[in-house]
């Protein structure tokens, strides 16, 4: 399962109580010192709970079964002076590229990108006074609680779009580990599938998301709301089924469509790559279709793995 966006709820630790204590000993026998001298230690303050970038996390998966985290509270103050221990602080480890937001107003609050960046998002409750420092001791605060939205956009190197069935799968799972599913319909894939494609001095990462439709942004079909995930990408390629009847109008509506959901989008650099090239009808369309879009466009079949290395080389190149 890949679950890319979750809610979680975030409480962090009261604050310990400053106490009231009366230090006295034998010498203190003067009226005005009978209670003796204040000596109560202010509590400690309640742990935080904070949000970290851990690169071994690839996915939000544990945030489906475990959705509340809470940081513990401080211990009271104690006599001579004494100052409660602080409470624990409480770490939630997320994969690179989570976007953290505060649920109640759908509000950014944090980008966390790279290895080691974090963020309080519940700040614990400071502890109280005690009465060595004010007059009379006070109680420590509650931590705050929120609850948070994480939202996984994956970072990858590459997008594949183009429509369903298209063979955006079938070529993943050709050039990568990854086993997406694969099957002669469209909207086979439902969520966004990364490979990541080995080379020997380098290796980059596909992401395969659900096939993009003619008035995908009007919300038909499955694939605009997984743009997001393809926003990143420094390249997209571009598959085109060309055994289809008119794989021209096809290239084109997805291009309509990239365009409709972001301009940055749309302007990522495409390798524009014509699939299925084992069918005749494919061979016969080619020709028309390279004039048409007057681009350099590279002919494979994902199915027989034939022109996959060429597409390999053009991707490392533009990348
Ligand atoms: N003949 C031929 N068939 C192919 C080729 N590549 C993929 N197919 C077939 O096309 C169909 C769709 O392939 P998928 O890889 O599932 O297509 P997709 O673009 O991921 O489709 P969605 O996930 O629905 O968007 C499958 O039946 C594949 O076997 C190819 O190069 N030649
Ligand atoms: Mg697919």
């Amino acid at each position: 399962m890949f679950i890319d966006k979750v809610d979680i709820l975030v409480q962090a630790g009261r604050g310990g109580n400053g106490v009231n204590s009366f230090y006295r000993d034998k010498f203190m026998r003067s009226k005005n010192n009978r209670k003796g001298k204040p000596d109560g230690g202010d509590g400690g303050d309640g742990g935080s709970v904070i949000i970290k970038v851990d690169t071994n996390v690839i996915s939000l998966l544990d945030f489906y079964y475990r959705k509340k985290f809470s940081a513990k509270r401080a211990s009271n103050g104690k006599g001579k002076d004494r100052r409660g221990q602080n409470g624990e602080d409480c770490y939630i480890h997320v994969p690179p590229g989570t976007l953290v937001k505060d649920k109640k107003d759908n509000c950014i609050l944090r980008d966390l990108q790279f290895e080691d960046s974090s963020l309080i998002v519940a700040k614990g409750g400071r502890g109280g006074r005690g009465n060595r420092r004010a007059s009379l001791a006070s109680e420590g605060k509650d931590g705050e609680i929120k609850k948070i939205t994480l939202e996984l956009k994956l970072v990858a190197d590459v997008g594949l779009v183009g429509m369903p069935n298209a063979g955006k799968s079938t070529l993943l799972s050709k050039i990568s580990h990854a086993k997406p599913k694969i099957a002669p319909y469209p909207f086979t894939t439902k969520s966004p599938v990364l490979g990541i494609v080995k080379e020997e001095d380098s290796s980059f990462v596909v992401a395969d998301i659900p096939g993009l439709i003619e008035d995908a942004h009007l919300g038909k079909g499955l694939g605009f709301d997984f743009l997001r995930h393809i926003e990143r990408t420094r390249i997209l390629v571009h598959l085109v089924d060309m055994s289809e009847i008119d794989p021209i109008n096809n290239y084109r509506a997805i291009c309509q469509e990239l365009e409709l959901y972001s301009n940055k989008l749309s302007k990522s650099p495409q390798i524009i790559v014509a699939n299925k090239m084992d069918l005749d009808a494919s061979k016969n369309n080619l020709n028309n279709f390279k004039k048409s879009v007057n681009k350099d466009v590279v002919a494979i079949s994902a199915k027989d793995n034939h022109n996959l290395a060429d597409l390999i080389n053009a991707i490392r190149e533009k990348l």
